[in-house]
């Protein structure tokens, strides 16, 4: 596959564009990665999501894809080697279900109490500290969520590891503490050191750099209303 015929919206610093990234390289599939200015979207991408408008889009031959579970679904159909989706029906839903508490319940509640929108970083922890409970007793201890290697609900669960480590560091809050979470924590462990994980992955520090930003975008649209 040329990579002119894969392109992938997106940006730098986004977990949503780093799962379809990692999954395209763990297909092998070569792809062309188009910078977006979040601030100042590309004609392009309100062209290929005008729905959303947001990162990423991957385009394949032409043809628009946008949501990125819907994405790393998609690769999957169209390049099986190397499969990240369980064979067996009831395995795909389950891998579906903890995919969309992962993305949703644990992600905002994560957001929410050290969050760079948060009003009060680090006050409010309970919610979030009670989704990574439920997620650390489903590892219950297992190298990864989908068995030997990494699969669907470890690329959308990839965020963990990452932006939340520089999330916790802007905020001076630690949620994933290796006492508390064992299982979430060595997971976490695991999952960075796979090679196309750690081959590519943002620099802490520029990513703690992008929450700073985030808080004075932020504090400035509070400043405003
Ligand atoms: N549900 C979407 C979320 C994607 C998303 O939130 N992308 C952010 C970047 S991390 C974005 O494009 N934000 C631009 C905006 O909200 O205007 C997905 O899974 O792809």
């Amino acid at each position: 596959m040329a990579s002119e015929d894969v392109v992938l919206y997106g940006t730098w610093s986004s977990s949503f564009v780093d799962r379809v990234k990692w999954a395209l390289k763990m297909k092998g599939v070569e792809s062309q990665f188009v910078e977006e200015d979040l601030l100042n979207k590309s004609p392009m991408l309100l062209q290929y999501n005008p729905v959303h408008k947001k990162v990423p889009v991957l385009v394949h031959a032409g043809k628009p894809i946008a949501e990125s579970t819907v994405i790393l679904q998609y690769i999957d159909e169209v390049w099986p080697q190397n499969p990240i989706m369980p064979e067996d029906p009831y395995d795909r839903a389950t891998a579906r279900f903890w995919a969309k508490f992962i993305d949703e319940k644990c992600k905002e509640a994560v957001w929410a109490a050290i969050g760079p929108c948060t009003n009060e970083p680090g006050k409010n922890v309970e919610p979030a500290l009670a989704a990574l409970r439920v997620l650390d007793d489903h590892l219950g201890g297992r190298k990864f969520f989908s068995g030997d290697t990494i699969g669907y609900v470890d690329l959308v669960a990839g965020w963990i590891p990452r932006w939340m480590a520089a999330v916790e560091e802007f905020a001076g809050t630690k949620l994933l503490d290796p006492q508390r979470f064992p299982s979430l924590h060595a997971w976490a462990c695991n999952f960075l050191e796979v090679p196309i994980i750690k081959d590519n992955l943002a620099p802490q520090d520029k990513l703690v750099g992008r929450m700073k930003e985030y808080r004075e975008i932020y504090l400035a649209k509070c400043a405003c209303s």
